[in-house]
């Protein structure tokens, strides 16, 4: 059976990817929470063997010690799912928090680079893998107050290019995903627990929902050894890009 990591594992879309990989891939969940963590692992744990990493992809040397000592039934990995990430706020460039702005660098883009150098060195010497890495229709555009969100999601799909070139003699494989309007705790974290401006993003249409992005990064992973799916960028019906919605159809 094949074995899949998964960062960001305990909510959202890393969570619903989880679920509908436990059918057929051995799973090492990665999160910041530990107590959601262990929910998802007995919740898993009748359809496979889940192993759970406490780690925030921010933090070099927490990933670093977690993925370089994998137990040794555990050292082949064949798919890696760079799903962390968050928006911290929505604000103009110049009343944006520096704090917010550098958590986006950290997390969507330096924890990419982390995760993912700790991971290669189990998937190098098998001459295959296939990581898949979390992007937004925002790395597709830039919008209104979303410099630094939007600049985070440009490295990722810069970050989705540039591993498929270099991993290309490698054998390993790599696809971008940029979801539009998914309904998650996404917006809840970027207006720091405003329920209401939260809502309001998805209001008067219907977004996508987070098991709409797992079936799509499954569709990817699925594919035959020769086909690399290289770009998937879905939004719900009534979004054409990052900023035009249509709402009450
Ligand atoms: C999330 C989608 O449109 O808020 O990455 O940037 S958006």
């Amino acid at each position: 059976m094949k074995t899949a990591l998964i960062t960001g594992a305990t909510s959202g879309i890393g969570k619903a990817t989880a679920k509908i990989l436990a059918k057929e891939y051995r799973l090492i969940l990665c999160g910041r929470r530990s107590d959601r963590l262990e929910e998802i692992k007995s919740e898993l744990t009748p359809f496979t063997e889940v192993l759970t990493l406490n780690f925030d992809v921010r933090d070099k040397e927490a990933v670093f010690k977690a993925i370089t000592n994998l137990p040794d039934n555990w050292n082949q990995l064949d798919v890696l799912i760079n799903n962390a990430g968050n928006a911290h706020g929505l604000a103009s460039f110049q009343d944006a928090e520096l704090e917010d702005l550098e958590n986006m660098i950290d997390g969507n883009v330096k924890g990419i680079i982390y995760v993912t150098k700790a991971v290669l060195p189990y998937m190098i010497p098998q001459n295959s893998g296939h990581i898949v890495n979390l992007s937004s229709i925002a790395g597709k555009q830039v919008y209104t107050n979303g410099t630094t969100y939007c600049a985070s999601k440009w490295a990722v799909e810069a970050l989705s290019k540039g591993m498929r070139l270099d991993l290309l003699p490698l054998g390993i494989k790599v696809t971008n995903v940029a979801p539009g309007a998914v309904e998650t705790e996404f917006s809840l974290v970027r207006f720091k627990g405003d329920e209401e401006k939260s809502a309001n993003v998805y209001a008067g249409f219907e977004p996508l929902q987070a098991e709409d992005i797992a079936q799509s990064i499954y569709f990817a992973i699925s594919q035959p050894d020769h086909v690399q799916i290289g770009d998937i960028t879905i939004t719900p019906k009534a979004q054409a890009d990052g900023t035009t919605i249509l709402r009450n159809l």
